[in-house]
């Protein structure tokens, strides 16, 4: 269990938003935060559902947390024995990496009360958990536990017309306010104990009192098992949640662990990193890639991956460009069904971003900056409050980070380049491309005084500076989507009458000759002294030090982008920006170029995004400074152990785990610190180990093909198994 496991001892009301995030569990299917069993609405528990979202009156659409079924409350001698009840005399929440198992223990004195908890994986509707209750007093006991419908809701409530129904197993139906989408939870206990049962229906859910009567030294045990369904999975949701309940109860605790077990065993074998000669980067690089997996659609093979993965409704759990350029890589190496889920996701929702691409005027495929089911866009026009005036802040990430559909292009076309298979471009991806390219045909603006086209009005990665002109990592977004979108042509060379149908189809033949015209028109960057501009005008604002920026905040939760944003007017930016455009077009870019450009930006970026110390790190690799990679690798590794990351912009909580962040680490050790780079199938390898690695061995698959790769300072092997 060496850096496989993660401890936190001690109670503290302060942390408990934070080990929420830390010790989630999550299958892909649903996510429950890491709170303790009798937690109330105050500790923010919730048990989150992928790709279901509802909308309360007129707030932010979210997704839903359906009812907790794991919830449980000892009451001993009439007195709660919980946290914030009763003293507890230790408390210790520790989760297993490797199997995906979060474990409890709080002494209470007269009871120790330990719990197991997993989220299927191999039963992704079932929530499990062991009790064991050991006793160090006689005495009367009651446990209750049940479906909990005190939930942690951002913009809520979701769940309306709650019908609960009692008996051995618990049900609690209900429907989502606004599409009306049945949610069915169920529960059932095992026990070997004698006891008396009886049921409670409150307005905070269904229970059962299990009461007993307990002697000193005697150790209890109850087994928990809660299923969940929706009207999105099957026809009847009641009744497969019952079913599943009752089978799983028929098989035991022990044995749906043990299912589970063997899922996450598997998921290891094809993607685990092990990094050797620094413990603490080893724990974090496990936890980076225990929290990506968990949240991988394996149930389906059309979702993505929202940007605070399935650990609560923060970013209206929606999913951003993250998924494309900072998840997707893990998964295209090790697990690329997961890679291909993520981008037929974007290809089901085409016609969300045909439709947005409409309503602003444009043609083709504007994707949603903020997408959620269908691609609807869940970016507002006001995506900030500001602290001041806690009045909303007209923000333009909706209309203006035109860059996503770019994104979406370059993945499709990293997908294909990356497994050789073209049939992502032959089921919808093709398309997608071509729509994305007439999209950025449409946005174009001719200059009268030349020949060169500019995209005016944008926003890049670094969000602190609205409505440029040119940025640089946009304008080569559009560029490389615009070449691959010809390139297609030469892709499907063995059946051209099929392209040529699908050209037909789209009514793409002018579109066809306009992309041959502006390609090599986009306007590109101005550069000084090696170092590229972010975007015209750039260079002429205030150049002024992080610190000093910094200073003139008046509230520490401030929003720094935006009319009035401290940054706005000086040269600090947000993110990685020109340093993403480098780490992603490694082959146009000199060595020199990334070192100019990397010494000019790193000063003067916030790091104010958790995607933005990935960047960093894989460009100081490439420059050969490891150290200055070690750091931002460190950074990145660690978010969500160390409760990183920004938790405000401005009035508005944005905390929960960093999906972009873990991907980022696992895109650094492979990527930077190995070196890592595929074309035509064939692997290569340019380490820049840090001192602080002996060793780094990581599974890749290529087709059907797997390798281990080894790396050392002394050399590398690939095997393969
Ligand atoms: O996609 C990012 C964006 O680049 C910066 N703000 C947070 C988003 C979600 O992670």
């Amino acid at each position: 269990m060496e850096h496989e496991s993660f401890t936190i001892t001690g109670y503290d009301p302060e942390r408990v938003v934070q080990d929420g995030n830390r010790f989630l569990l999550a299958n892909g299917y649903l996510g429950i935060r890491g709170t303790v069993e009798e937690a109330d609405r105050s500790s923010l528990p919730a048990v989150t559902l992928a790709g279901v979202y509802d909308q309360y009156q007129d707030r932010w659409r979210e997704p839903v947390n359906a009812p907790i079924g794991l919830f449980a409350k000892l009451i001993l001698n009439g007195k709660v024995m919980g946290l914030g009840n009763a003293e507890a005399h230790s408390h210790v929440f520790s989760i297993d990496y490797r199997n995906a198992v979060l474990t409890r223990e709080t002494d209470f004195g007269p009871v120790v009360f330990r719990s197991e908890r997993i989220a299927s994986l191999a039963e992704p509707h079932l929530l499990t958990a062991s009790l064991t209750l050991s006793f160090n007093t006689d005495g009367e006991a009651v446990l209750l536990t049940g479906i909990s419908t005190d939930l942690w809701d951002i913009n809520g409530p979701h769940l309306f017309d709650f019908h609960n129904t009692t008996g051995e197993i618990l049900l609690c139906e209900s429907i989502t306010g606004e599409k009306k989408i049945p949610v069915a939870v169920t529960q059932s206990v095992s026990y070997e104990h004698s006891a008396e049962e009886m049921f409670q229906i409150t307005g905070e859910g269904v229970f059962r009192r299990i009461g007993f009567t307990v002697k000193a030294g005697e150790k209890i045990t109850f087994s928990i098992f809660s299923a969940v369904y929706t009207g999105l999975d099957v026809q009847e949701p009641a009744k497969q949640a019952e079913r599943l309940c009752a089978i799983s109860k028929a098989a035991g605790y022990s044995e749906c662990k043990r299912a589970h077990i063997t899922e996450w065993e598997n998921i290891w074998k094809q993607c685990r990193i092990d990094l050797g000669g620094n413990e603490d980067a080893a724990l974090a690089l496990m936890a980076s890639q225990f929290y990506l997996n968990s949240i991988a659609p394996r149930h389906a093979d059309n979702l993505s991956i929202p940007a605070r993965g399935l650990s609560g409704q923060t970013y209206k759990g929606a999913v951003f460009w993250d998924s494309e350029i900072f998840l997707l890589p893990m998964f295209l190496y090790t697990q690329p069904q997961i890679a291909a889920s993520l981008l037929r996701y974007r290809i089901d929702t085409l016609p969300g971003a045909r439709k947005k691409a409409k309503e602003y005027g444009y043609r083709g495929a504007f994707y949603a900056w903020e997408s959620q089911e269908g691609g609807t866009e869940g970016c507002t026009n006001f995506n900030v409050v500001d602290v001041f005036t806690h009045r909303p802040v007209r923000t333009y990430f909706r209309d203006k980070q035109i860059h996503i559909s770019g994104d979406i292009a370059y993945a499709l076309w990293e997908y294909y380049r990356v497994t050789g298979d073209r049939l992502l471009l032959e089921q919808g991806g093709a398309e997608v491309i071509l729509e994305c390219a007439r999209f950025y045909l449409s946005r174009a603006s001719a200059r009268l005084d030349c020949d060169a086209i500019d995209y005016a009005d944008v926003i890049g990665p670094d969000e602190y500076h609205e409505r440029v002109r040119n940025n640089a990592f946009t304008n080569q977004m559009v560029r490389f989507c615009m070449e691959n979108a010809l390139r297609l042509k030469e892709v499907f060379s063995d059946k051209p009458e099929q392209f040529e149908a699908l050209l037909d189809r789209l009514d793409y033949r002018t579109d066809w000759e306009l992309l041959v015209k502006a390609l090599g028109r986009i306007r590109r960057p101005n550069i000084r002294h090696g170092v590229i501009e972010q975007f015209d005008g750039y260079f002429d604002l205030e150049d002024c030090r992080l610190e000093t920026v910094r200073s003139r905040l008046v509230n520490p939760r401030e929003y720094w982008g935006g009319d009035h944003g401290v940054a706005g007017t000086t040269q600090i930016i947000k993110q990685a920006d020109v340093i993403a455009l480098l780490a992603l077009f490694p082959e146009n870019y000199s060595d020199e170029d990334v070192a100019a450009n990397w010494m000019y930006y790193e000063p003067r970026t916030e790091h104010g995004s958790s995607l933005s110390a990935c960047m960093y790190a894989l460009t100081a690799c490439r420059i050969g400074r490891e150290e200055l990679a070690w750091k931002y690798f460190c950074d990145t590794a660690s978010i969500d152990l160390r409760g990183g990351g920004k938790q405000w912009a401005g009035d508005i909580y944005i905390g929960g785990t960093h999906p972009a962040a873990n991907g980022g680490a696992w895109m650094i050790a492979v990527l930077g610190f190995a070196g890592l780079s595929v074309s035509n199938g064939s692997i290569e390898l340019r380490p820049h180990l840090p001192v602080q690695i002996k060793r780094l061995q990581f599974p890749i698959t290529q087709g059907n093909k797997h390798y281990l790769i080894t790396v050392t300072h002394e050399g590398w092997k690939t095997e393969e198994l």
